[in-house]
């Protein structure tokens, strides 16, 4: 069934072929009903005594029954996937299940080292979600990024403690957030050299497995996080976060020159900082 809703999904020739197999059914069907019973008599030079007027509107008939089958089949789908998307938007479940259910949804994933703010981003972007603690399990979840059309995606969030959770989400994922901050602590305006090191560290082993893996994500957004801290720091300080960061990001984008590769300073803790993200985010899944 999976394989099936791929082809019809991806490829505009499946539904060529349906109609025209649709076409092929019908015609046989008007057929049958039109010459029964001397259909099962009827010779093969029979078919040339078949008025060529009542032949032609049979096929016409025929071709405008198999458009009109694949139409309706198109819009039952349609129907149905959106119905399914509004049940489960905002909701989480594994990624693999989300994937099942929305193969073609685009996968944005939020990495980053732990306690950078990924899952309170994921938190304010959906408004429901009410998580307090260190995340432990992988979970997919699906947001609709534009209020007045369809624009969705399914967001992965991971353990910041495992490299290889969020190796694995990355390499799952059409675009990545990839977030950085200043500091471990949710209160500290202190700009700490362990943390970046701790975030540079981070970039190269991602980098290595996105590379052994041959994936291009098509976009990836630095979102340098907790700026409602950071930018108390004093400026010659925070000039020197800025360029570290920087030169991290300059050195990872090494490779993906075919990804759009963009940043922002962001915090959480600003509504206009989420407004800013949920529009670069919508410019990325348009490309
Ligand atoms: N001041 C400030 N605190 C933030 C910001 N973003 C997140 N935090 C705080 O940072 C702490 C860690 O945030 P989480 O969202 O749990 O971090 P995480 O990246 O999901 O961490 P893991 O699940 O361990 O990978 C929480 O106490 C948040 O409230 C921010 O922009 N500013
Ligand atoms: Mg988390």
């Amino acid at each position: 069934m999976n394989y099936f809703n791929k082809i019809w999904n991806d490829n505009v020739w499946s539904k060529v072929i349906a109609m025209l197999l649709f076409t092929f059914i019908s015609y046989l069907f008007m057929i049958i009903f039109r010459t029964f019973p001397e259909f099962l008599n009827l010779r093969f030079n029979d078919f040339s005594n078949l008025n060529l007027n009542i032949h032609t509107t049979t096929v016409t008939l025929s071709a405008l029954l198999g458009i009109l089958i694949v139409a309706l089949i198109v819009l039952i789908r349609k129907n149905l996937n959106d119905k399914n998307l509004q049940k489960w938007s905002g909701k989480s479940s594994s990624i693999k299940e989300m994937e099942k259910k929305f193969p073609r949804l685009p996968k944005i994933s939020i990495c980053g080292i732990g306690g950078v703010g990924k899952t309170t981003l994921i938190e304010n972007l959906c408004v429901k979600k009410n998580l307090n603690s260190i995340t432990l399990k992988t979970e997919a979840l699906v947001l609709n990024f534009s209020q007045n059309s369809n624009m969705h995606g399914i967001l992965l969030d991971a353990s910041g403690q495992s490299q290889s959770s969020q190796n694995d989400i990355a390499v799952k994922a059409d675009h990545i957030i990839v977030m950085i901050d200043h500091s471990a602590m949710n209160n500290s305006t202190e700009i700490s050299d362990d943390r970046i090191r701790e975030h540079l560290n981070f970039l190269r082993l991602l980098k290595d497995r996105l590379k052994t893996t041959k994936h291009i994500p098509k976009s990836f957004h630095f979102l340098i996080n907790k700026k409602d801290l950071w930018d108390k720091c004093p400026t010659k300080r925070k000039k020197y976060f800025k360029r570290k960061i920087d030169q991290g990001i300059r050195k990872f984008k090494i490779g993906f020159e075919n990804s759009n590769v963009t940043f922002s300073f962001h915090s959480n803790r600003n509504t206009q900082d989420k407004t800013e993200l949920i529009s670069k985010i919508k410019v990325n899944l348009k490309k």
